[in-house]
């Protein structure tokens, strides 16, 4: 039997920028309109996150993302559904501190499914990685509307707490927008997720290019 370890799923979630949907939030564009101009963009990991529509139309949306996504090479997440994930075909699933154990969803989901998880501190960080997670959301760094459940923003120091003691992937994720990624990188964090700054951009394409070029130079400084 082909072995998969811990390491070669946490492979998957590389250096960049990490996007997310939004359907409410993207301007009349359906989800699989603004994943196709991700892709088109470069993005190599997308993340399905609908927190308002029905089920059924979740899956169908799914099945045409995971599609296009294979089809391109791009990592695709879901969000709070592991049973669609699994239905789908989806190379992982993203859980928050609210939902089942994380061995359970292992239990679940098998040896070769990503599962990442919401964090908001280092006791949870610490504990994610204990139980097993393949890499940590770190947020919500600064204020954000976009999440219903807020949770109040942990500030700068949490990512540095991160970038310091997690060994494992981490996406710094909450209120981040091109004008204020520098603070973000430049402390070494190495993936970063928007959601609002790119699915509401009049161009998406554009915006993520610029939001890249911005992240190699904010590295390199
Ligand atoms: N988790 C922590 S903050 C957040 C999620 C899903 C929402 C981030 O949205 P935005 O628009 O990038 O602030
Ligand atoms: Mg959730």
């Amino acid at each position: 039997a082909l072995l998969v370890c811990g390491r070669s799923r946490r492979q998957k979630l590389g250096a960049g920028l990490y996007c997310l949907t939004a359907e409410e939030f993207s301007k009349g564009r359906s989800n699989i309109q603004v994943v196709q101009e991700m892709i088109n963009a470069g993005v190599k990991i997308i993340q399905y996150r609908e927190k308002e529509k029905k089920l059924a139309d979740k899956f169908s949306q799914c099945v045409k993302l995971r599609e296009l996504t294979r089809r391109e090479g791009v990592t695709f997440i879901i969000n709070d559904n592991i049973d669609m994930a699994m239905m789908v075909g989806a190379d992982g699933v993203h859980i928050g501190q609210d939902d089942l154990p994380i061995e359970k969803v292992r239990e679940l989901v098998g040896q070769e499914m990503i599962i990442g998880l919401s964090t908001h501190s280092p006791a949870q960080a610490q504990d994610a990685v204990a139980r097993g997670a393949d890499y940590i959301g770190v947020g919500p760094i600064y204020k954000t509307f976009t999440k219903k459940d807020v949770c109040d923003p942990v500030g700068l120091e949490y990512l540095q707490y991160a970038v310091d003691n997690i060994d494992i992937p981490f996406v710094a994720i909450g209120g981040i927008k091109e004008s204020n990624m520098h603070e973000v990188v430049s402390r070494g964090a190495k993936c970063i997720a928007m959601v609002t700054e790119i699915v509401g951009a009049e161009n998406i394409e554009q915006k993520i290019r610029s939001i890249n070029n911005k992240m190699g130079e904010c590295i390199t400084r």
